[in-house]
């Protein structure tokens, strides 16, 4: 079975990698290597790990037609909200624009497709009010990413009910874990909280350190979309990719303090504008298709410090 991950030498996409290839996918990867890493994904030998943009349309439509691929899951996206809104005519393009060509080509030239999964985000719920977020409640995307998120989450869905193609989209949550890059300071906060403890350096919160998110451990991601990928049932939904937790800025910090068996510095500054308070996802209609996330958040930063540890 031949698999391609878009945006696969990146943190979420390395992980998928080294499941289907355990699982002995022949597994492809599309990455320019913006925000991947080579080293991410020592496993793929070079011919299929294919260092080119997924915005390059003609060149995304012969590898299609060429490789005729059983699965792709569509990860390759300009990832960071301040980037989008910076620049929000070349982050269309790839978040938007590069989805449409590859749902088109797979239409078009690709007869062999058994699922196309894309990764959306819990950003597309914005501000709104009430908790858990469900899928079929208002959405108010607040910047460029969430825009594009939506737009190309609600393309891959019609595909499936103009063309009867087996689409789903998952709206990430909030994942950490092994390889999420903590270099920015627009990185996912539990990255870089894991590299102040790592480094004794000072932790800044941004606001009261109560917020609370659904934080998922890239492997609950790994088991979701391998349920998804073999569901046909799937086809044509949107689903949201939480654990269903609400947890809070200080529960991790203070279940850091254990698992490094230390405290460091932190202190409090004021809350980033447009920032969401309290976010959970209704996880039920992914649940019924079988999953069941396994890391609690004191599993899952285990085994993120362990790693890190012995990395
Ligand atoms: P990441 O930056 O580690 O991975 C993105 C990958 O896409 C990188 O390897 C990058 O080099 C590649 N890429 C970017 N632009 C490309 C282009 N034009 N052509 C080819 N490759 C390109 O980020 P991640 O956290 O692994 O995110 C993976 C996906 O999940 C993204 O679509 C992101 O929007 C989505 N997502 C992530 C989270 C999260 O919590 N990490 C939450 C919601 C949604
Ligand atoms: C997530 C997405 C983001 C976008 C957004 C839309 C990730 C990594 N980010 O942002 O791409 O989709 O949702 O809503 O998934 N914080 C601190 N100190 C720090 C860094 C962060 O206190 O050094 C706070 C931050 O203000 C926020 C919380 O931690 O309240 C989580 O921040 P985040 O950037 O990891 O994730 P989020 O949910 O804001």
């Amino acid at each position: 079975m031949k698999i391609l991950i878009t945006g696969g030498a990146g943190f979420i996409g390395s992980h998928l990698a080294e499941y289907f290839n355990e699982q002995n996918y022949e597994v492809f990867i599309l990455d320019n290597l913006k925000t991947g890493y080579h080293s991410n994904v020592g496993f793929i030998d070079n011919a299929h790990l294919i260092d080119n943009d997924v915005t390059n349309s003609q060149f995304v439509t012969e590898l299609i037609k060429k490789e005729q691929f059983d699965y792709v899951i569509h990860l390759a996206a300009v990832v960071s909200v301040v980037e989008t809104i910076k620049n929000p005519i070349l982050s269309q393009s790839v978040n938007i624009e590069a989805t449409l060509n590859m749902l088109e080509s797979n239409r078009q030239y690709n007869k062999n497709l058994k699922k196309f999964i894309f990764a959306s985000s819990a950003a597309v719920y914005g501000n709104t009010e009430g908790l858990p977020k469900k899928v079929n409640t208002f959405i108010d995307p607040e910047s460029p990413y969430a825009i594009e998120k939506y737009a190309a989450e609600q393309y891959t869905k019609l595909y499936n009910k103009l063309f009867n193609m087996p689409t789903t989209s998952l709206r990430f949550f909030n994942i950490y874990g092994p390889r999420q890059d903590p270099s920015s300071p627009y990185s996912g906060v539990l990255s870089i909280m894991n590299e102040k403890f790592q480094n004794d350096d000072t932790f800044t919160f941004f606001g009261d350190g109560e917020q609370t998110r659904d934080f998922v451990y890239v492997k609950d991601l790994v088991q979701a979309v391998s349920i998804v990928l073999n569901n046909e049932n799937a086809n044509g939904k949107i689903y949201n990719l939480g654990s269903g937790e609400q947890i809070s800025l200080l529960q991790i910090f203070n279940t850091f303090e254990k698992l490094y068996n230390k405290t460091i510095n932190y202190k409090f500054s004021d809350s980033r504008s447009g920032d969401i308070k309290h976010s959970y996802a209704q996880i039920e209609e992914l649940t019924s298709l079988g999953y069941k996330p396994k890391y609690s958040v004191e599993d899952g930063l285990a085994a993120y410090v362990n790693y890190t540890n012995h990395s």
